[in-house]
């Protein structure tokens, strides 16, 4: 497993843009890069499978091991998901969120596809340096991609995918031109970004200590055992925090809202 931090977030950022390429442009849109200003990242989420070889807390190991610490625990009962987040004490660090699907709620004609993919994986790369920034260890066909994709949009992403961030959030709070998440998007929309608008363009808000908003992901190509096609990637996501009645940012998630950021991977329009 990693021991630096920031070479792990660096190697995760470089697997991330490869198929993100608009983060890049967006990154440009928010901080002038001639005067040295750097993004703060919120978050970065991760999915998998809650097979015993993929189980989120396989994933969640890599981070405790660089000292992150489990804090909220969340439940999409919908989408059949079971998410964990993280924080290090440092908190300058980004917050991890990680999701795992339960399989065995699926149909059992889509539990075959996930088990058939699994069973390529050897159990030794889920504890690989390399793992978090990894992606795919088994072939898939489009054919299976797509039944997996009339049932659960979140499997089909997985299977494509792999293991890999999936997407990277700029902390509106630190941005030097403005640290209102709704300036952030009409900036966003004027340079035709096309902004996930499920549950609104601004999920959350003040009322709850978050609001986030997030780009519609954009398309790679993925070479699946029986042809090439694109489809949709990573999107980038934008999180303005509040402070508790205490003081304190707001350090948590909300679920009614990252249920809505969930499907930021669905095929635009
Ligand atoms: C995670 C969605 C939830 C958030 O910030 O609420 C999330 C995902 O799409 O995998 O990231
Ligand atoms: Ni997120």
């Amino acid at each position: 497993m990693h021991n630096d931090i920031d070479a792990l977030y660096s190697n995760m950022w470089k697997d991330y843009v490869s198929i993100t390429p608009s983060a890049h442009k967006i990154h440009a849109l928010l901080v002038s890069e001639e005067d040295g200003e750097e993004i703060v990242n919120d978050h970065v989420a991760f999915r998998t499978f809650d097979l015993d070889k993929t189980s989120l807390d396989k994933l969640a190991a890599h981070f405790l091991n660089l000292g992150y610490e489990a804090k909220g625990d969340y439940n999409f009962e919908a989408k059949k998901l079971t998410a964990k987040h993280f924080e290090h004490p440092d908190d300058t660090k980004p917050k991890v969120f990680i999701s795992e699907l339960r399989v065995k709620e699926l149909s059992d004609q889509a539990q075959n596809i996930i088990q058939k993919l699994v069973d390529q994986m050897d159990e030794d790369v889920v504890t690989a340096d390399n793992f978090l920034y990894s992606g795919r260890h088994w072939d898939v066909s489009k054919q299976d991609y797509d039944t997996l994709l009339s049932e659960s949009e979140y499997a089909a992403w997985l299977a494509a995918w792999g293991f890999r961030a999936n997407h990277f959030t700029v902390s509106v709070n630190h941005l030097g031109q403005t640290n209102e998440l709704a300036e952030v998007n009409s900036l966003l929309k004027d340079a035709g970004v096309v902004l996930n608008t499920s549950g609104g363009e601004i999920k959350g808000g003040e009322s709850v200590y978050l609001a986030q908003s997030s780009t519609m992901a954009d398309r790679a190509e993925v070479s699946f055992s029986d042809e090439t096609v694109a489809i949709p990637s990573c999107f980038y996501e934008f999180a303005q925090r509040y402070k508790l009645p205490e003081g304190k940012l707001y350090q948590g998630f909300v679920a009614a809202s990252a249920d809505k950021i969930f499907e930021s991977t669905n095929a635009k329009g």
